[in-house]
């Protein structure tokens, strides 16, 4: 009796811990595979094509036109037969007036055309769609075209638009199809890494290699509301007397745009041009804000003017103009009995050779006698 009741709770006890050992296994197995379904919707989201919009011009008068280029691009390669999406744009400022598929050709009746225009121009929308004419598809790597739209302004304006419900139908490795969704883009948040390869001279600097000169830079113009914060750039010298130096700003490239230059004892110059010449006589103006700025390297070679001398870094700083308060410095130390400081001579002497004396106080001068003794905005 007892060894029978013995047997009927081992088995009973065995039971349980078979029945526990499957609760765990089944919890074990359901992490596993939750895992990897998270694992599969992250990698679709890599694969995914990105779009960018890149406007031709800025800023446009009335009666100009502007050219929206649609490109896409992605990390892996995707193998598309077609796509879609609508580019919005505010038709009280633009009208289209053509419209090319880059990549395939228009999907007949579904997608619209330059010959359709007067329904586009009525709702402020261009529906693209097109496919790609051969089962293999297109692939898709790098930065690839899609489409470009010219709009023509119906007033001064700045153009910004909108691409939507964007959707793009890719063949598979099995040869399936599949749909896929890429983001909305607003051509106004959009931005580029603008770098400024740039070169310039310093007024009254004997040439001299191995000198470095903190010098503010800032862009103005073109897709920007407001002009960018200063950049502080260090620039070094050459044997040749040309200082160089680089940064990169993270803006919409395109035209239109202004560089404001500004040194640290210099008048803050306004540049609209990639090389800009001026004459002993004649000083630089820029004359309309249309330097072009590419997503990338841009060189600016600024060695056919000079940055002018005189603001100077007193412990008040820079005021942005030549007046008494720089003279004020340049005077008391070409006049001082007494051997003057480093930091008077890191402040006054505009042509780095060491010292403050009447060459600096005519650099300065000079300055004044040009006529761009206030900096440029
Ligand atoms: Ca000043
Ligand atoms: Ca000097």
């Amino acid at each position: 009796m007892i060894s029978k009741l013995k047997v009927k709770r081992t088995i009973r006890i065995v039971f349980i811990l078979i029945f526990i050992a499957i609760i765990f296994a089944l919890i074990g197995i359901y992490i596993l595979l939750s895992k990897n379904v998270s694992k599969k919707t992250k990698a679709t989201s890599n694969e995914g094509i990105s779009i960018a919009l890149q406007i031709s011009k800025q800023v446009v008068k009335k009666g100009e036109e502007t050219t929206v280029l649609v490109s896409g691009s992605s990390r892996g390669q995707i193998r598309v037969i077609g796509y879609l999406g609508t580019l919005i744009f505010d038709k009280n400022k633009f009208q289209v007036k053509d419209i090319q598929y880059k990549l395939g050709v228009v999907s007949k009746d579904l997608g619209n055309e330059t010959a359709s225009l007067s329904a586009v121009n009525e709702l402020g929308k261009v529906y693209l769609q097109g496919e790609i004419q051969s089962a293999q598809g297109h692939i898709l790597s790098g930065p690839t075209d899609i489409a470009s739209v010219v709009f023509i302004a119906s007033e001064e304006a700045r153009p910004q638009f909108n691409f939507t419900n964007i959707k793009f139908y890719r063949i598979n490795i099995d040869n399936s199809l599949t749909e896929t969704s890429s983001d909305d883009v607003d051509s106004s948040k959009q931005t580029n890494t603008v770098s400024l390869k740039m070169k310039l001279k310093l007024q009254g600097f004997v040439p001299k290699a191995g000198k470095t000169v903190s010098v503010k830079v800032k862009l103005g113009g073109g897709g920007l509301i407001t002009p960018t914060a200063y950049q502080t750039v260090l620039f070094s010298s050459g044997q040749d007397g040309v200082w160089t130096g680089a940064a990169n700003f993270d803006i919409p490239a395109g035209e239109n745009y202004y560089v404001l230059i500004k040194g640290g004892k210099h008048i803050q110059r306004k540049i609209c041009d990639l090389n800009p010449t001026e004459t002993g006589v004649k000083p630089y103006h820029c004359s309309a804000e249309k330097l072009n700025l590419v997503a990338g390297e841009n060189n600016i070679d600024l060695t056919g003017i000079l940055q002018f001398t005189g603001d100077l870094n007193l412990s008040t700083g820079q005021d942005g103009g030549v007046n008494s308060a720089d003279f004020s410095l340049i005077n008391k130390a070409i006049n001082s009995k007494i051997p003057i400081d480093a930091a008077t001579i890191e402040q006054g002497d505009v042509n780095f050779d060491g010292g403050i004396d009447s060459q600096d106080f005519s650099l300065m001068n000079k300055t004044m006698e040009l006529g761009i003794n206030k900096d440029e905005e």
